[in-house]
């Protein structure tokens, strides 16, 4: 698809409202926001190139902060971490999918490196296709037990206690959560109590219920390139998609125009490093990387961003570690990377992406609590949606923290990691058109 195009067209028109719910069938709707476009006109970010901008050689940062006379963290090792979990938060942690790991397991060579492949120029319309097939496919399992519940419920049935009692559960088992599923209900009581309905009704009221649930978190991904550059910490258990979500983010704002820089900052696994280094190549964003493996992921955070300040990098995402040889370990490293960090900038991280893999359900929501009570989590990124998704986790989310929805992927290529639309969303997971 012309990303390009997309981009510079949405761009032009930044603020514009969502599309009202009812599509008609077979029509496909617009794209809706922009993914992660600068809300500043082209005009306020002067020296902005035309043109791709050319690729610069790989960055390796020969001795974390030595280079830089000024130590910001003093240990170049990490060194022992003394904070001590209560028995109900390792629980939690565990909980959330941390997975208790040897301190010296040492780590196998990957048989080869995840290749995914390189995004495609397809027609727009197609690229449009693919995706809403993709999202409506990737919420498939979840659409199959609520619409499949709602049909044998409604045919043609009073929406009575009984029946509203059933519509809870069958909100709850696919994956919206208690709270969300019962401010349905609750919404369904006051509107359509003892009147007839028809399934097709339900699941149009469900649509437009679930929709304004989601409203208020479907928010992009606002960059403000003048910071140079703006720093979005990118975090997650291990396996979300933290890695090919930045590389994906990368090659979008480097398509959009933007200088853009990677931080390896998964600095334990040198397959991280590589995984990163290949996505640089491919998207022409310069990717900083450590001077040996396991190398104070901080260190690096604070190289890489004192040096992109004075290239006036624009964008800088910075991978992080899914796990370490413990959790208290990740808690303290990623409170470090941001300790030192706004050394450099006060402000930095200017977002901090947490990244959720849609298939693992309700684990998700055990995950944003953990790193919400870790870090400041700005937003969220799902992924995986085109797999056997549990896509109802999104509206619990967004039910029970209101954190904004950035994007959501349904596939490996650049273009299908998409802006979150509640409209689509909602009618997808009822599976209307
Ligand atoms: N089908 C599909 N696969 C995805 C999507 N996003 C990521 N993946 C795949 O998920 C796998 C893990 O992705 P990574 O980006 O390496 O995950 P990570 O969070 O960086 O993993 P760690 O660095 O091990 O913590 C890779 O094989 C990706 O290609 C998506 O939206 N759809
Ligand atoms: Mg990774």
């Amino acid at each position: 698809m012309a990303l390009k195009d997309w981009l510079g067209r949405i761009r032009s028109k930044p603020s514009e409202a969502e599309a009202p719910l009812s599509t008609p069938p077979g029509q496909l709707p617009e794209p809706e926001t922009p993914l992660g476009t600068p809300t500043l006109p082209s005009a306020a970010m002067p020296g902005l190139p035309a043109s791709p901008i050319p690729v610069p050689p790989p960055f390796t940062a020969p001795s974390p902060l030595a280079r830089l006379g000024a130590a910001p963290e003093p240990a170049p090792e990490p060194a022992p971490f003394e904070i001590t979990l209560t028995p109900e938060e390792e629980a939690a942690l565990r909980e959330a999918g941390f997975e208790a790991e040897p301190e010296a397991e040492p780590q196998p060579p990957p048989a080869s490196l995840p290749t995914p492949p390189l995004p495609v120029d397809e027609p727009e319309e197609a690229a449009r296709a693919g995706w809403f097939s993709r999202l409506r496919a990737g919420l498939s399992r979840s659409t199959a037990r609520l619409t499949d519940s709602v049909t044998t419920l409604f045919r043609k049935r009073r929406l009575d206690e009984e029946a509203l009692e059933e519509l809870e559960e069958t909100l709850i088992t696919a994956d919206l959560g208690v709270a969300a599923s019962r401010r349905i209900v609750e919404g369904f009581r006051r509107t359509r109590f003892g009147k007839e309905v028809t399934d097709e009704e339900v699941k149009a009221a469900l649509a437009e219920e679930i929709g304004t649930i989601l409203a208020p978190v479907a928010q992009p991904l606002v960059l403000d390139p003048a910071r140079a550059p703006h720093v979005v910490l990118v975090v997650g258990v291990n396996g979300t998609g933290k890695t090919t979500t930045i590389a994906k983010l990368g090659q979008q704002y480097r398509e959009g125009g933007l200088s853009c820089a990677f931080v390896a900052g998964d600095t334990f696994r040198a397959a991280a490093v590589e995984q990163l280094q290949i996505w640089g190549e491919r998207t022409g964003a310069r990717v900083f990387t450590p001077a040996k493996e396991g190398a104070d992921a901080a260190g690096l955070a604070f190289d890489a961003l004192t040096a992109a300040r004075a290239e006036g990098v624009q964008v800088l995402l910075v991978d992080t570690a899914g796990r370490l040889h413990n959790k208290t370990a990740l808690m303290e490293e990623l409170r470090k990377v941001i300790r030192v960090m706004k050394r450099v900038d006060p402000e930095a991280p200017h977002s901090v992406l947490l990244v959720l893999d849609a298939t693992t359900g309700q684990n998700a929501v055990q995950q944003v609590k953990v790193f919400k009570e870790m870090v400041d989590v700005t937003g969220l990124a799902v992924t995986k949606l085109d797999g056997s998704a549990k896509g109802g986790v999104v509206v619990a989310l967004a039910q029970e923290f209101g954190l904004p929805v950035h994007v959501v992927g349904v596939g490996e290529k650049a273009a299908d990691l998409r802006p979150f639309t509640a409209r689509d969303y909602a009618r997808g997971l009822v599976g209307l058109p």
